[in-house]
C-alpha cells in the first residue's frame, strides 16, 4: 500500500513553495478543510429534516434547523473569523462584504470570497453540490479594516482557489498557482487524503454541459457552437455527449477529470448570464488554467476581468482548451460585429 498523504501534511510540505511565507496561507487552507468537513456532515444528513425537525423549526436536540446554504455560510464565516489569517470575507449569500473588526483579524493578510453551497436547489433531490472559494492578498494596509478594493480584484491576482464537492464521495480540490491537487475525504479517519495529484484537464473532450432550455434565447455564437457539438463527424468523435447536472461544481469536476466544456451563456433576459464572477467564475478559472484548460466569457479571459461590484455576473465558457477555443471561434465569427 502506498503512503497516505493527508491534506494537512500536503499543505505543510508545500509551504516550501513560498519561501518567505509565514504559514498564514497554509493555516487558512487547513481551516477551509476543517470547515468543509463540518458542512459535509450536515449535507450528508439532508433529507432528514422531516425526522429531525423541519427547517426553520426546532429539532429534537432543541437546535433551530437552518437551510443548509445559510448553515454552510455561517460555518465558513466563523472559521475565517476565528482563524485570524483573514481580514474580511464576501459570500454569495450576503449582499455586502464583512470586514472582521477583531484586532487579530485586522492583522490578517488575506480576504476570502466564496459560494458556501453552490447548486443548493439540488439539495432536496440528492444531487451533488459544492463550496467554491477564492483567496486574495489584501490591498489595504495590515491593521486597517478591510475595504471594498480588497475584494474587487482580478482573477489573475488570486493566491489560491478551490472547491469542495459533496458527491458520491467528498473531495477538496485546490490550487495555489503550482498545479491542482485533489483530496478525497476518507470517512473512517475523517481526513482528506491526496487522491488526485497534479490534475490536468484533457485538451480535448467529448462532453458539452449547457442548459439547452436556453438555446432559443442565447447568442448566435453559442447556438452555432452547440449545433457543432451535435453534428456527426466520426473523425473527431462528434456528436459529443450532453451532460448537464445543473450544479456547477459537479459539472466542472467531471469535465476537469474527463474533458469537456461547461457553458453558462448570456441570454436575452440575462445578458451577463447567471454566474458570479467573484464566487464562481474566477476561482474555477484559476483552477482550470492551472490544469491546462481555459475560461472565457466568450470574448475575454475570465482571469483578466476587473470586477466593478461584488455580485457581478459574467457569461462562462470553461473547460478543455481546444473545446473552449472552438466555441470562441464561433463567437468571434458570428458576434464580432456586435462587440
Ligand atoms: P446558485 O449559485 O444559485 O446555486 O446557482 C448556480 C447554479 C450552478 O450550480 C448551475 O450550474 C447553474 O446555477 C444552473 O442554472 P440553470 O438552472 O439556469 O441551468
Ligand atoms: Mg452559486
Amino acid at each position: 500500500m502506498s503512503k497516505i498523504i493527508t491534506l494537512s501534511e500536503f499543505i505543510i510540505d508545500r509551504q516550501a513553495d513560498f519561501p518567505y511565507a509565514s504559514g498564514d496561507l497554509s493555516r487558512l487552507l487547513s481551516d477551509i478543510g476543517i470547515a468543509a468537513k463540518i458542512v459535509n456532515q450536515q449535507v450528508n444528513k439532508a433529507g432528514l429534516g422531516d425526522i429531525l425537525g423541519a427547517f426553520g423549526t426546532t429539532n429534537i436536540q432543541g437546535e433551530v434547523q437552518q437551510k443548509l446554504d445559510v448553515y454552510a455560510d455561517e460555518v465558513f464565516i466563523n472559521s475565517f473569523r476565528n482563524g485570524g489569517e483573514v481580514c474580511g470575507i464576501a459570500s454569495e449569500e450576503n449582499d455586502a462584504y464583512v470586514a472582521f473588526d477583531r484586532d487579530l483579524c485586522k492583522k490578517g493578510k488575506y480576504v476570502v470570497l466564496f459560494d458556501p453551497l453552490d447548486g443548493s436547489s439540488n439539495i432536496d433531490v440528492n444531487v451533488s453540490i459544492g463550496t467554491i472559494f477564492s483567496i486574495f492578498r489584501r490591498t489595504s494596509s495590515v491593521g486597517d479594516l478591510a475595504n471594498i478594493n480588497d475584494f474587487l480584484q482580478k482573477g489573475c491576482e488570486q493566491v489560491a482557489a478551490g472547491y469542495v464537492i459533496y458527491g458520491s464521495s467528498t473531495m477538496l480540490v485546490y490550487t495555489t498557482g503550482y498545479g491542482v491537487n485533489g483530496f478525497t475525504l476518507e470517512p473512517s479517519i475523517g481526513e482528506f487524503c491526496l487522491s488526485h495529484p497534479s490534475m490536468m484537464i484533457p485538451e480535448d473532450g467529448k462532453v458539452y454541459s449547457i442548459n439547452e432550455g436556453n438555446m432559443a434565447i442565447t447568442t448566435p455564437g453559442i447556438q452555432a457552437y452547440v449545433a457543432y457539438c451535435k453534428e456527426v463527424d466520426k473523425k473527431d468523435g462528434r456528436p459529443y455527449s450532453a451532460r448537464y447536472i445543473g450544479s456547477l461544481v459537479a459539472d466542472f469536476h467531471r469535465n476537469l477529470i474527463k474533458g469537456g466544456i461547461y457553458i453558462y451563456p448570456p441570454t436575452t433576459g440575462a445578458p451577463k448570464g447567471k454566474l458570479r464572477l467573484l464566487y464562481e467564475c474566477s476561482p474555477l478559472a484559476f483552477i482550470v488554467e492551472q490544469a491546462g484548460g481555459l475560461a472565457t466569457t466568450g470574448t475575454s479571459s475570465i482571469m483578466d476581468i476587473q470586477p466593478k461590484e461584488l455580485h457581478q455576473r459574467e457569461p462562462l465558457l470553461i473547460g478543455s482548451k481546444n473545446m473552449v477555443l472552438k466555441a470562441m471561434e464561433f463567437i468571434a465569427e458570428l458576434e464580432s460585429a456586435k462587440v
